[in-house]
């Protein structure tokens, strides 16, 4: 990652003599939070709020320490894609990847949605505040009016969340549930993605689908919530490919 920094864009993952061909399923990297939510409007969509993600993640789950559950690795089997061994120099890559891997290499969780943990980052749509959820609304938290990081005072940053292929128990450990980062609008990396959400219809409201789907034939969070996730986790390159010549 570290060669590449600066250079690379989603077309153009490792440097400019790289490519995405061959290799459509992986999630799409190097993309700012502009260009992601300019990409979600684009698709009629819109990036998770924090607590929508947060929620997803879930997957109905509550106070465990991973967002899988309790053990690192249930049943001696990895179920995301982190970093194993030495960390920066030895990747052990026990869980069968050194860096991004295809989409669906893991389990889904609970509620059919996969790669909420580990793989690549994910862009959310609040602000960045370190404290905001010590006094945030109790339902449906939107984020923060304005982002505020005591480190960089004055430079905008949005929440990620999901942790990466990078994180390890010697370094960020952010695979664990609650973990959050953050990013400056216009920075990106090649462990930094996003996902789409859908709004559809909310308690008591017609569904034109049948219950859980929505008309895309996305999972619905829960009969009481308003957003979809994609099944489809994170954007591909082939999805990225497919919006770069117009089509859906
Ligand atoms: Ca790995």
């Amino acid at each position: 990652m570290v060669e590449v920094r600066g250079r690379g864009s989603w077309k153009n993952p490792k440097g400019p003599n790289s490519t995405i061909e061959g290799q459509p399923n992986k999630p799409a990297v190097h993309i700012s939070y502009e260009d992601a939510a300019a990409y979600a409007k684009w698709a009629g969509k819109r990036l998770p709020t924090e607590a929508e993600w947060e929620y997803a993640a879930r997957g109905g789950k509550e106070g465990t320490t991973y967002y899988w559950g309790n053990e690192l690795k249930p049943g001696g089997k990895w179920v995301a894609n982190i970093y194993q061994g030495n960390f920066p120099n030895q990747n052990a890559k026990e869980d069968g990847f050194a860096s991004a891997a295809p989409v669906k290499s893991f389990p889904p969780n609970a509620f059919g949605l996969y790669d909420m943990d580990g793989n690549v980052w994910e862009w959310t749509s609040d602000f960045y505040t370190p404290n905001y959820y010590a006094q945030s609304p109790k339902k449906n938290p939107k984020g923060p009016e304005a982002s505020y990081d005591p480190e960089e005072p004055g430079i905008v940053k949005r929440v990620q969340r999901g942790g990466s292929f990078l994180c390890s128990d010697q370094y960020c450990i952010r695979y664990k549930a609650g973990s959050r980062g953050k990013g400056e609008v216009t920075s990106a990396s090649d462990n930094l993605g996003f996902r789409c959400v859908k709004d559809g219809p909310g308690p008591g409201e017609q569904a034109n689908t049948q219950p859980g789907k929505s008309e895309n034939g996305n999972v619905a969070l829960t009969s009481g919530k308003k957003a979809a996730f994609c099944v489809n986790p994170k954007m591909t390159k082939a999805q990225m490919m497919a919006s770069a010549v117009g089509q859906k």
